[in-house]
């Protein structure tokens, strides 16, 4: 089974790629829920859903979050009537929030729904939450403490960052299958999602950077720092808050203590050179998936580059 790291709309398209060459039974996606938010008093877990539209074929290719397709109506009568409306939750994404909200509120565990969720929409691959216990990602700004959806959503990532906190995190326990699928992989996938905010909630969950140090898996990360900049969003400047540098050497940083190989894009083929060594597997290709057949490409090449075993369900 290859495992992935991801967050939401740069790690998904990575997802949509492995889901090309490996079969389902064979791929368990691991999950941010840092960014999760109490919304009209929905329960929304973005980076989950992000992951099941994915799988399922639903996702919005244009924005890379929500349905493709989907109206906005609710958000526009909610916002007539005085409520909160810069998140903007669609029509049919809202049926999602409403029913994973009803399954919590019956007890449910949020990997439980999650499961839930993806066998309604048709997704044989295994999608988990990192956690079932809350963990919220909080950024110290120059506006003051923010979740981040305000920041990113709300503020549009334009406000300094002076420090990015997961609250919760210490005590939280990984969800149920995490552990042992990091474990048991035959190789593990970080997407190339913010090495910050996405992934940095994920590795703060007690038990969760221990399994990656002790597994036997081959692990990889895809840079998502590409020509010294980000492909999208704040992981630049994030980094940089961190004290790593914006280049796939800050991704290499963040993930030093358990990285086997990167995966870099061929514009960053200088820095890969230098950043080569003994212990560090650098390999350069196309990482911009802009299309179904890029990134499958790309799933390949990870794949690939982690010498994982040909036959037996792995689709290569
Ligand atoms: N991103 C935005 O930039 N603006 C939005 O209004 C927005 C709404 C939204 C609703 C549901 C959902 O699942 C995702 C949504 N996102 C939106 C994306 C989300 O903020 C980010 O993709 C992740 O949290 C970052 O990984």
């Amino acid at each position: 089974v290859i495992v992935v790291f991801t967050g939401g709309t740069g790690g998904a398209k990575l997802v949509q790629g492995l889901h090309q060459v490996v079969a389902p039974e064979e791929l368990t996606v691991i999950v941010n829920t840092g960014d999760d938010i109490e919304w009209w008093g929905l329960h929304v877990s973005p980076d989950i859903d992000t992951i099941l539209y994915a799988l399922s074929g639903l996702l919005s290719t244009e924005r890379g979050w929500g349905v493709e397709g989907d109206s906005f109506r609710c958000l526009e009568r909610m916002k007539q009537l005085g409520q909160p409306s810069w998140f903007s939750l669609g029509d049919l994404d809202l049926a999602t929030h409403l029913t994973r909200t009803a399954m919590l509120r019956a007890g449910k565990s949020l990997s439980r729904a999650t499961t839930e969720l993806a066998t309604k929409l048709g997704i044989r691959a295994r999608v988990l939450p990192m956690s079932d216990d809350r963990v919220s990602t909080m950024l110290d700004t120059a506006k003051g403490t923010l979740t981040f959806q305000e920041y990113f959503v709300r503020e549009r990532h334009q406000v300094e960052v002076r420090r990015v906190r997961f609250e919760g995190a210490h005590r939280a326990r990984p969800a149920p299958g995490v552990i042992e699928s990091i474990v048991a992989a035959e190789a593990i996938i970080f997407a190339p999602s913010n090495p910050v905010t996405s992934i940095g909630p994920i590795l703060a969950v007690l038990g969760i950077r221990d399994a990656l140090k002790q597994t036997k898996a081959p692990i990889a990360a895809v840079s998502p720092i590409v020509g010294g900049a980000a492909v999208s969003g704040p992981a630049g400047a994030l980094m940089k808050m961190m004290g790593w540098p914006s280049t796939i050497a800050g991704v290499a940083k963040a993930y030093e203590d358990f990285l086997d190989g990167l995966v870099a894009d061929h514009a960053d083929e200088a820095e890969a050179s230098v950043l080569r060594s003994e212990d560090l597997r650098v390999r350069c290709t196309n990482t911009i998936m802009n299309s179904p057949a890029a990134r499958r490409d790309l799933a390949r090449f990870v794949v690939e580059a982690c010498a994982v075993k040909r036959g037996a369900g792995v689709g290569l």
